[in-house]
């Protein structure tokens, strides 16, 4: 059975890449108007022209998404969610196992032992003390050997270190929007890509190369793999749970407060999730996909959507308020241009107010 898992798995690798290749300029061409129509609004702004977008990569057929006939937990891509996934498969499955088995026996033994043949006149006994305290006492200190390192996973995963790039993930009935708020503060919608069938002659549909059936988007949240990355999570109306299985990450979306939780994903990759709450009519056709690239690429990613590393808008801040303490102190030291400004101003004042009647 896994041997043919793994057969499956094999023959999609061998051919997804060449579909994806051939549709690699697809994805590139459609994204490139996005990218010249954001264009004017930036440039006016800060005069970042937007470079051409990078090309996204094809997904790994076996990696980030649902495979077929699979069982057990997605390929983890983080740290905690290898650590999550090897307290789930390790500790916790086994003693499940050895107290479903230990139950099961007992149980066996004692419908077989006690049966009316083999035991006549039943025994009268009402309360055996040692028994009893063993059988509180075992499952309490089962519980709190789980608990121990279940809360220092939790405490792991909610304790943010500090991050490299921060995303405002939101939920909307039904798509995400995702903002750099420290990269120039764009914004990314992400809607469902449907299929061929399903969409006008001309419109931009799913292929292989944007990944599985209702878990593609026409736009990817995309991250620097190797980064810290924090999520602040919210929702524009209903209780949406933005969830990506492979980051071992799942946080709701709650409408007008912030859940923030966070990943760093150490292998590039494209990463697939979906909205997990039940929120409405298409509540199972608003997927999450996430790309993690190295950091020159994201950079240029950056570049492409109007944006800029965060570093960079850092230094340039820091070099205007040089710029702008440098012009106070000149100006400081020679207030005569001040007064001819003012003195032009209250010129100007009256022409303007004597030319407004006149075009009455
Ligand atoms: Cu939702």
């Amino acid at each position: 059975m896994k041997l043919l898992g793994w057969a499956v798995a094999l023959a999609a690798m061998g051919l997804t890449p060449a579909a994806a290749s051939a549709q690699a300029p697809a994805a590139t061409t459609s994204a490139a108007p996005a990218a010249t129509t954001a264009a004017p609004a930036d440039a006016t702004a800060n005069a970042v022209v937007p470079a051409p977008s990078i090309d996204y990569a094809a997904p790994t057929p076996d990696v980030g998404m649902p495979v077929p006939g699979s069982k057990g937990i997605q390929t983890q891509v983080t740290a905690l969610g290898e650590r999550a996934e090897a307290f789930h498969n390790g500790p916790l499955l086994w003693l499940c196992v050895i107290i479903s088995a230990f139950v099961l026996a007992l149980l066996l033994y004692t419908i077989f032992r006690y049966r009316r043949g083999a035991n006549p006149t039943p025994s009268r006994t009402t309360h055996n003390t040692a028994i009893e305290v063993v059988w509180t006492l075992v499952p309490v200190l089962i519980l709190v050997a789980i608990a121990i390192p279940s809360i220092r996973l939790i405490k792991a995963q909610y304790s943010p270190p500090p991050a490299d790039v921060t995303i405002k993930v939101i939920g909307n009935q039904w798509y995400w929007t995702y903002q750099y708020p420290d990269n120039g503060g764009i914004e990314i919608v992400s809607n469902m890509l449907k299929e061929q069938k399903d969409v006008k002659p001309g419109d931009r549909y799913r292929t292989d190369a944007d990944g599985p059936p209702l878990l593609a988007a026409d736009e990817r949240m995309v991250i620097p793999a190797g980064k810290v990355v924090k999520f602040i999570v919210t929702s524009n109306d209903v209780i949406h749970a933005f969830a990506v299985p492979a980051f071992w990450t799942k946080i709701d979306a709650n409408p007008g407060r912030l859940n923030e939780t966070w990943v760093k994903v150490d292998r590039p990759g494209v990463y697939f999730g979906q909205c997990s709450e039940l929120c409405g009519a298409r509540h199972g056709f608003m997927p999450i996909v996430v790309e993690a690239v190295p950091e020159a690429t994201f950079n240029a990613w950056l570049a492409s959507k109007g944006g800029q590393p965060r570093a960079a808008i850092e230094a340039k801040a820091k070099a205007d308020a040089a710029a702008a303490a440098a012009a106070k102190a000149a100006a400081a030291a020679a207030p005569a241009p001040a007064e001819t400004n003012t003195a032009v101003a209250a010129t100007e004042t009256p022409a303007a107010n004597a030319a407004a009647p006149a075009t009455n």
